[in-house]
């Protein structure tokens, strides 16, 4: 395992009141990174506070730690260290961002700006892997809420430890986190398979809207507003419904998109395991960020035009079918 940045390791012992920031809408590995993070670090003696964006999705609303967030006790930090967030824009920060000396930015997307004054990014399968290391690195021990929490974290980034970016060293780190007594098959029921009888509906609304493009590489599914309010208002788009075009057979890119408002969309790309096409330059492209197998941006205009740009972009890359 490589070493975390050392400079954030002294910078850490070093100093002792830290704000934890992550990105908006902040998922599994978003909450999980910052509560391994910010126990461990409480055990070290520091003082830590989390400013985090509500609502947490109820099936990563798991641990006691969350009852601590957004209680900002101090006007002045040593540092802000946000988890998991690729670019400065995308953190959810309080509207009156704390009086700080240095950010300490810790991240997996290869797209991040580098927006820290001290940064550790590399591109592994989660946040919550680098946070692993780095609670190792600085000798505290897990507790079994840490370790629950790093398990959502790895878990829902490596979609239940499908993806190809699962390593060795991901079932390295979940060896350890075996170790502790909790029953794991319970928080990967509830991160990756269990759903309201809305969410369920809108899962089947999402495949019913899918179409095949481009020969059958690209699937495009679309939730409109109308559909989001039948099943009962706003979604995230889950991973789940994300990956629907991914497991269709031939297809490569997967695209889906939420309608926010009129010709406003979120839009979810992923990319199969056998395909080398990087879905995350479109996001760039559109200001947004992510992986080269799963990234998401904003849309304002016609969807046709969003289409064909992605039609032609994936087949000037040259990415034919019968990849294995
Ligand atoms: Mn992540």
């Amino acid at each position: 395992m490589n070493l975390i940045n050392e400079k954030i390791v002294d910078y850490i012992q070093n100093h002792k009141n830290f704000l934890l920031l992550t990105h908006q809408k902040p998922d599994g590995d978003a909450i999980g990174s910052a509560i391994a993070l910010g126990k461990g670090l409480k055990k070290l003696g520091k003082q830590i506070d989390y400013f985090v964006q509500f609502p947490i999705e109820q099936n990563i609303n798991l641990f006691n730690e969350i009852n601590y967030f957004n209680e900002m006790k101090n006007s002045s930090y040593d540092a802000l260290i946000v988890v998991d967030c690729s670019t400065w824009s995308h953190i959810c920060k309080p509207d009156k961002i704390p009086e700080y000396k240095t950010v300490i930015n810790i991240d997996h997307h290869i797209t991040n700006e580098g927006y820290g004054d001290l940064n550790h990014v590399e591109d592994v399968a989660a946040a919550s892997e680098l946070i692993y290391r780095l609670l190792k690195q600085m000798k505290v021990p897990l507790d079994e809420e840490m370790a629950d929490a790093l398990y959502t974290g790895i878990s829902t980034d490596t979609g239940s430890f499908q993806f190809s970016n699962v390593t060795s060293e991901t079932h390295q780190i979940l060896s350890e986190l075996y170790q502790y007594p909790y029953s794991y098959a319970n928080i990967a029921r509830r991160v990756h398979h269990e759903k309201t009888l809305m969410q369920m509906k809108m899962y089947g609304a999402a495949i019913g809207s899918t179409t095949l493009l481009n020969d059958g590489t690209i699937a495009w599914t679309v939730l409109n507003h109308k559909t989001i309010d039948q099943y009962g208002g706003d979604i995230n788009i889950s991973d789940d419904i994300a990956n629907i075009g991914t497991n269709i057979k031939g297809v490569d890119i997967s695209v889906t998109l939420k309608e926010v408002e009129k010709d406003i969309y979120r839009v979810s790309l992923r990319a199969s395991s056998k395909c080398d096409f990087d879905v995350s330059s479109i996001a760039k492209s559109h200001n947004g960020g992510g992986h080269n197998k799963a990234s998401g941006f904003t849309f304002r205009s016609k969807l046709e035009v969003l289409k064909q740009e992605i039609i032609s972009r994936y087949n000037d890359a040259g990415n034919g079918r019968n990849q294995q």
